[in-house]
């Protein structure tokens, strides 16, 4: 189909995965069946959610991640719930997930694809009924199919993504996604159990007035976010923070905005984990016509070191991270 004709909204996220695999002569479906897996888990992970407090799922696991965070119980079942669809699915041989230590086998051996996820972010919003997401990054395997997921297959950079999304759990349930050819966001309609299309060919406002940050750590943010954070006020900027990074993230898509997530004494390299958060949300700023940066440089051409690594993240309209880069840049030039 010729992606030009934009599919009219409300077309389904199954029919609107079939018309734009078409887009793509040598596609063999396996993307599509991938992200059709997904939305599968994002469907029994919302059910579960929007059930928590009767059926005694909210509150903590009473285990800590690797993170060394207490995991919510709710965690642990999306944590399952994903990585269920995709082992199942059978496309993808390799997962990281936020609530895991080591790599996933999945057994999939021939899978040709990486997914790295943190499959409920925010959870400690769980409790009071505030937002909460799930983010995806997927990567083609680097390694010879037939053989297990490598370490290799799972460090690479942002930049080879091949397609990323979130689920945002609000008012109403979103998934939103990129496979590099734009951004589009379908929204959930439980009574049918159908994702429709709802936001085609999203585009964020090159500038806004939103900033999201956490100014508890204020005291300990590098001298150039303090400076920023003194240029907003000054302007009269709205300060706007769910504490729920897809949350945060998917306003300020839709209005303009930037968050700022910085290096801080409590998190020196920044909260925010680069492979399954950073590189995921970035990649869809982008192709939204955003901009993501650790500050000083693109957050997907960070090279990574570890599974787990954490990322100072600045994020959302391109002109609001330009600023703040500015005044980072000001502060180095200064020393
Ligand atoms: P803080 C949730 O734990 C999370 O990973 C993001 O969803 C959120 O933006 C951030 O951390 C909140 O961190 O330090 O402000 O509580």
């Amino acid at each position: 189909m010729n992606d030009k004709l934009a599919l009219p909204v409300g077309t389904t996220l199954d029919r609107f995965i079939m018309r734009k695999q078409e887009d793509f002569p040598f596609a063999t479906g396996e993307l599509s069946q991938l992200l059709r897996d997904i939305a599968l888990a994002a469907k029994i992970v919302n059910r579960e959610i929007n059930r928590a407090g009767l059926i005694d799922v909210t509150g903590a696991y009473g285990q800590q991640n690797v993170q060394g965070e207490e995991q919510q119980k709710l965690d642990v079942i999306a944590n399952i719930r994903f990585i269920r669809a995709l082992r199942n699915g059978g496309e993808v041989c390799a997962i990281i997930s936020e609530e895991e230590d080591e790599i996933i086998q999945t057994g999939n051996l021939k899978g040709k694809y990486i997914v790295a996820i943190d499959p409920l972010d925010g959870s400690s919003n769980i409790d009071v009924n505030v937002s909460i997401g799930t983010i995806f990054s997927i990567y083609r395997r680097v390694s010879v199919a037939g053989t297990e997921g490598t370490m290799e297959d799972c460090m690479q950079r942002g930049t080879a993504q091949i397609a990323a999304g979130y689920v945002v759990y609000g008012s109403s349930t979103m998934l939103v996604y990129t496979t590099g050819h734009g951004v589009n966001g379908f929204t959930y309609e439980p009574s049918l159990g159908e994702f429709f299309l709802s936001h085609p060919n999203m585009r964020t406002p090159e500038t806004g007035t939103i900033y999201s940050c956490n100014e508890g750590g204020y005291n300990s943010f590098p001298e150039g976010i303090k400076n920023y954070l003194s240029y907003c006020k000054e302007n009269g900027y709205s300060g706007r923070y769910i504490g729920s990074l897809v949350s945060d993230f998917h306003r300020n898509l839709i209005k303009g905005g930037v968050y700022i997530y910085p290096s801080t004494a409590k998190a020196p390299n920044g909260k925010l984990r680069l492979l399954y958060e950073c590189n995921a949300l970035a990649f869809i700023a982008e192709q939204a016509g955003g901009k993501a940066s650790t500050g000083k440089s693109r957050i997907m051409e960070v090279e990574p070191t570890e599974l787990h690594q954490r990322s100072p993240l600045i994020i959302g309209s391109s002109e609001m991270v330009n600023k703040v880069e500015e005044f980072i840049k000001a502060e180095v030039e200064k020393k």
